[in-house]
C-alpha cells in the first residue's frame, strides 16, 4: 500500500520533471519512425529516459502502454519473451521483428539512425 503510494508519487514526479525539462528537439522526423513501436509504462524512469531520446533525436515511434493484462502486455511476453519495459519492436525490411530491450541499447540504437 505505502510502497505503492511511493511509485506512484516517484512516478508523477517524473513525469513533471520530463514535461518541464524536454529535451531539444530534431527539427526533422525520419521515416523509419514508422517501423518503430516503443512498448513501455508511462511512468517507468527507463521508458522516460527512451521517450527523451527519441525527442532529442527527431524519432516518432507508436507507443504502447503494457499495463499487465493488457493486449500489449500479452504480445510483449508472448513475442518479446518478457513483461519488461522499455522494449523497442523494430519491423525489418523482410516484415520480421525484432525486440530489443534495455533503455541503454535501445538509445544506442536510435543514435544510428540518425545523422549526428
Ligand atoms: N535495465 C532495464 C531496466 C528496465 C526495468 O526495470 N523496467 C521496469 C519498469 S520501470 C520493469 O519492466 N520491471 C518489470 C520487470 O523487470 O519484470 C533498462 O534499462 O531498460
Amino acid at each position: 500500500m505505502l510502497i505503492s503510494l511511493i511509485r506512484k508519487t516517484v512516478g508523477r514526479l517524473i513525469l513533471l520533471a520530463d514535461s518541464l525539462f524536454p529535451p531539444e528537439q530534431a527539427a526533422s522526423i525520419q521515416d523509419f519512425s514508422r517501423s518503430l513501436t516503443l512498448f513501455q509504462f508511462e511512468a517507468c524512469p527507463f521508458c522516460v529516459k527512451v521517450r527523451r531520446a527519441m525527442r532529442r533525436l527527431g524519432i516518432q515511434a507508436e507507443l504502447r502502454n503494457a499495463l499487465p493484462g493488457t493486449s500489449a502486455a500479452e504480445e510483449l511476453i508472448r513475442e518479446g519473451g518478457k513483461l519488461q519495459t522499455p522494449c523497442l519492436r523494430i519491423k525489418k525490411d523482410d516484415g520480421s521483428f525484432q525486440w530489443m530491450y534495455e533503455s541503454s541499447d535501445i538509445i544506442q540504437y536510435l543514435e544510428t539512425l540518425t545523422p549526428h
